[in-house]
């Protein structure tokens, strides 16, 4: 096992890893931009590194501060949390080449699902329902008419490098496939220099539901059930809950089972998510997430396990702690994204904290690393904070995220705290009947915005 790691993040994933971290007895090395130095995460690791000023570009994501860090630290291991660094498959690279070890997949995996047609490519071939849609690329408008045309409108044209929303676009019928097409194409090679796009028929009504899997890189693997992600709002999501109100536990293991069978017969290392839509009972697979993600803690509530302790063992070469049996559902977990933004355009609010308070009592676990007095700096995203709660069923849960919302104390800059008290009075969400499209609609009704 590492004597001690670094952590190549801040805010409360970085508080996360170093909780994990030191429950192992491994020591811990926070990094820090110039604008983080009274962060939470720099006082609660064992040591750290400035690695340069505020702007991520010059610190979180620089490659030779943070491998400096580790030499001048004697760092053995890289946990890079969530963003950043997080899918960068020639960061894992440059880590194997110094002898460190990065704390998740290989390069290999990340490459190859950070291609999106390859990534489609590769799990249907082992066997995960997919789209239905083109096969491969396709390079030209005609070939995007007739595959319109053969799989019937309305179909969506995705950047093979895009991902997360990113560069896709929707044609409602023949005449709108040249914009969309063009459009599609134009923004893979200006956002990512990659102008590649793929065809999926639309799928106009779905859930998002990701499957979490858990690999050791030596061909185990297993499946810790699906997460409910629809309520998102511009590709952000505010809201997820496990076990998915719409999965059947006939489902669930069924689709789990395909999924860690997958990730099993390619040696995938540590946590991942596979990312389905899911409409009319059939799960058809998008995109593969290899990190771990922000919303893994309603997993960890249900499960009952760590996540990040297991990661951290895999990347040692230890087993994991569990297997597929010793892995069984307790009661119902939900997560909601505490943003500093004001309502109703979720504009950012950094500013300086002059109250926190967090929830607490049965069943509630706040991820923050807020504190009295803290200022948020304008330069990260606005996560400020994941409030998680865990009840024996759904509505216990729900009652105790409005309970404890109403514990939370979080004075001087605008959150999206209010939205959340909001939601929970809408019958739609007591009941768990939303697909993708509820909370644009539910805010352009309710707020205007959009
Ligand atoms: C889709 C889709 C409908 N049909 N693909 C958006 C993010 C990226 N991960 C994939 N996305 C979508 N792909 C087909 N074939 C609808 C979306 C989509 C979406 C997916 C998940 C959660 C929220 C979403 C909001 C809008 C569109």
């Amino acid at each position: 096992m590492f004597e001690k790691i670094l952590i190549a993040n801040r805010g409360e994933i970085a508080l996360r890893v170093v909780r994990a971290a030191r429950e192992m007895g491994i020591a811990t090395v926070a990094v820090h931009s110039t604008a983080d130095s009274d962060a939470m995460h720099v006082r609660m690791a064992d040591e750290s590194v400035c690695i340069g000023p505020p702007s991520g570009a010059q610190s979180y994501l620089s490659v030779p501060a943070i491998i400096a860090a580790c030499e001048v630290t004697g760092a053995e291991a890289i946990h890079p949390g969530y963003g950043f660094l997080s899918e960068n498959a020639g960061f894992v690279q440059v880590v194997e080449d110094h002898d460190l070890t990065f704390i998740g997949p290989t390069a290999e995996h990340i490459r190859i699902m950070g291609d999106k047609i390859t990534a489609k490519d590769t799990m249907k071939k082992l066997g995960v329902p997919c789209v239905p849609g083109s096969d491969g690329g396709v390079a030209t408008l005609e070939e995007a008419k007739r595959l319109g045309e053969d799989m019937g409108y309305p179909v969506i044209i995705k950047a093979t490098a895009g991902g997360g929303g990113r560069g896709m676009k929707v044609a409602q019928n023949a005449g709108e496939m040249e914009k969309a097409f063009l459009t599609a194409r134009a923004e893979g090679k200006s956002n990512f220099g990659n102008d590649e796009v793929y065809i999926e028929k639309y799928l106009t009504t779905p859930r998002h539901i990701e499957i979490q899997v858990f690999g050791d890189g030596k061909g185990r693997a297993v499946h810790l059930g699906e997460r409910d992600c629809s309520l998102q709002r511009r590709h952000q999501k505010v809201f997820e809950e496990a076990p998915g109100p719409a999965i059947s536990a006939e489902e669930r293991a069924a689709i789990g089972k395909t999924c860690a069978d997958a990730v099993a017969r390619i040696n995938y290392t540590g946590a991942g998510t596979i990312e389905f839509l899911y409409e009319n009972g059939e799960f058809y697979f998008i995109e593969m997430n290899t990190r771990l993600q922000v919303e893994h803690p309603v997993t960890e509530a249900i499960f009952g396990v760590d996540l990040v302790r297991e990661q951290i063992r895999v990347a040692s070469g230890m087993e994991m702690s569990f297997q597929q049996e010793d892995l069984t559902i307790n009661g119902h977990s939900i997560e909601v994204r505490i943003n500093a933004e004001k309502l109703p355009n979720f504009a950012p609010c950094p500013g300086r904290i002059t109250q926190y308070h967090a929830p607490g009592g049965l069943g509630v676990r706040m991820d923050s690393a807020l504190y009295d007095g803290y200022s948020i700096p304008p330069y990260y995203d606005s996560l400020i904070g994941k409030l998680i709660v865990h009840g024996r069923d759904r509505p216990e849960a729900l009652a105790r995220l409005n309970r404890a919302l109403g514990e939370l104390i979080v004075d001087g800059v605008d959150t999206t705290v209010p939205l959340f008290h909001a939601l929970l009075q809408e019958e739609d969400v007591l009941t768990g009947n939303y697909n993708i499209h509820w909370l644009e609609h539910w805010l352009e009704t309710n707020l205007g915005d959009g």
